[in-house]
């Protein structure tokens, strides 16, 4: 026990000089909750597990406050005051501290990290996000439903060209979004720039024959930030302004790979691809940070867009509680998160502009995803409170990308239970798995799309359409086998 970091009921922990944090924890033996409070609390911001005779008056006014326990749920409650954190918006310095040298700790048999809250002081000390959603769907000229994106699958192991020639397939039968798979490097089979440059050729013939724009995301994770760089650049280079992003593995290469590409590159669209993950999100696992925790720092970090899973419809481990309080902390002004309700704006209750789009997100969001995209047939982005009147006072949101064992089937589902059109989803398997092959996959995806949108039965719509009719067919035999996560509790 370290009474120092002990302070229950203390209210100034509200007053936006301290970052608020809820961990659900237990130690091994018999050791009190509250002890293990405050060992959390020590290690994770001034102290060790003795105290220091070298303390001073000021570094013991920077300690962790454990400010709140909930025994019956072993929840506990610690605020850090934000001036420990490295000036200069520094996500993964917060990460060094929350969640650190505390989940090796011995005494801990459980420290999961759940649910954490900025106040609007600190808020403004990071970048958030830049080129958006929007700016995509201005670019796309898509409005009124998700992205629609496939992931090229085999994930490795096609030359440059057979790559370039699948993305061709897709864009070519009314795809809008291809991504790199999150191994794709510069592969002796498969030369990056070669991989760019093939890319680009499928890109402009898809155009041409579609009359519309695409885009591609490129994996731009490397060995070094030279590198890194250097295949943005390339990038950069080759392809058209708005018809690129930039992948980066944010959990394999880094916080800092994540923020280096974002403030080199504010006018690219940055999707963190977050393989690896669930060694820490997973529910089950008792060590950690939750899903809803990764997602609200890469919107922190300035990712446009991050995974956030597919809400137990897909193969991966997530459910819909998880998964969709993911993508509304990712989305929305104002989110209720498990344990805080963040407000993602610099300026509080008094900005009028503010409390205006507070309001006029509730609306949208209050008419369902189905509303939503018709309100959207007839006037694009408006209403959903992020209007750039005065979306620059706040930290803009970052796009849900939804990926993992979706298929056409398997789209209204997921689009029922997430509440919104706002995401990107990619489809790898599930897309060129389709018995006709790539082309008949992505048609059978925006089928399903237009079925969904105008509420008429998946069965119904498919009576005139070829792709979708074997899409129902062969998904209902073959595209549930998922291994489906269940929660052991
Ligand atoms: C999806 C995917 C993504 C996962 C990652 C894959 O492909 O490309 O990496 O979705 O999980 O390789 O599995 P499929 P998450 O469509 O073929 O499943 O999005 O949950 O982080
Ligand atoms: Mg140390
Ligand atoms: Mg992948």
């Amino acid at each position: 026990m370290q009474e120092q970091y002990l302070h229950l009921g203390n209210k100034e922990v509200f007053n936006g000089q301290y970052m608020l944090c809820a961990f659900k924890a237990k130690a091994h033996g018999d050791e009190s909750l509250e002890s293990l409070a405050t060992e959390i609390a020590a290690e994770s911001s001034t102290g060790s597990n003795l105290r220091v005779g070298s303390a001073t008056t000021y570094s013991v006014s920077v300690d962790a406050q454990v400010y709140d326990i909930d025994k019956e749920n072993g929840i506990v409650y610690i605020a850090y005051p934000w001036v420990i954190f490295d000036r200069g918006g520094n996500v993964q310095n917060i990460m060094t501290f929350i969640s650190g040298n505390i989940f090796g700790m011995g005494n801990v048999a459980e420290c999961k990290l759940l649910d954490v809250w900025f106040p609007p002081p600190m808020l403004v000390q990071y970048d958030g996000p830049s080129y958006i959603l929007d700016d995509m769907r201005n670019y796309l000229n898509a409005y009124d439903r998700p992205i629609l994106g496939t992931i090229i699958k085999p994930k490795i192991g096609l030359t440059s060209m057979e790559y370039a020639e699948l993305c061709y397939d897709f864009w070519s039968g009314g795809g809008d979004f291809v991504k790199n798979d999150e191994p794709q490097a510069d592969q002796q089979f498969a030369p990056y720039e070669k991989m760019v440059d093939a890319v680009r050729m499928a890109m402009d013939k898809a155009e041409s024959l579609t009359g519309q724009t695409k885009v591609h995301s490129f994996n731009v994770s490397a060995s070094d930030f030279e590198s890194m760089i250097a295949r943005a650049e390339y990038v950069k280079k080759v392809m058209k302004p708005g018809s690129f992003a930039f992948l980066v593995d944010g959990i394999t290469s880094g916080w800092t790979a994540v923020q280096t590409i974002r403030r080199h590159y504010p006018d690219v669209f940055l999707h963190f691809h977050r393989a690896g993950h669930g060694a820490f999100t997973r529910v089950e696992n008792p060590i950690g940070y939750s899903v809803q925790v990764l997602t609200k720092m890469a919107r922190l970090a300035g990712a446009s867009g991050i995974h956030t899973g597919t809400a137990g419809v897909g193969k991966m481990s997530g459910d819909p509680h998880e998964d969709g309080g993911a993508v509304r902390q990712a989305l929305k002004l104002k989110s209720k998160g498990d344990f805080f309700d963040q407000l993602w704006a610099e300026i509080p209750e008094q900005d009028s502009d503010i409390q205006a789009m507070l309001t006029r997100e509730e609306l949208f969001w209050a008419l369902g995803a189905r509303e939503q995209a018709n309100l959207r047939t007839q006037n694009k982005l408006t209403m959903d409170g992020n209007d750039d009147k005065t979306a620059w006072r706040a930290i803009k949101k970052t796009a849900p990308i939804i990926s993992g064992g979706l298929n056409p089937v398997l789209l209204p589902q997921f689009l029922d239970v997430i509440g919104t059109i706002d995401f990107i989803v990619t489809m790898g398997g599930g897309v060129h798995s389709h018995p006709k092959g790539t082309n008949a996959g992505v048609k059978a995806m925006v089928q399903a799309y237009e079925a969904w949108k105008a509420n008429i039965p998946l069965d119904e719509y498919a009576k005139d359409k070829e792709e979708l009719k074997i899409a129902i067919e062969f998904y209902n035999e073959h595209g549930t086998q998922a291994h489906r996560y269940v929660n052991p509790a």
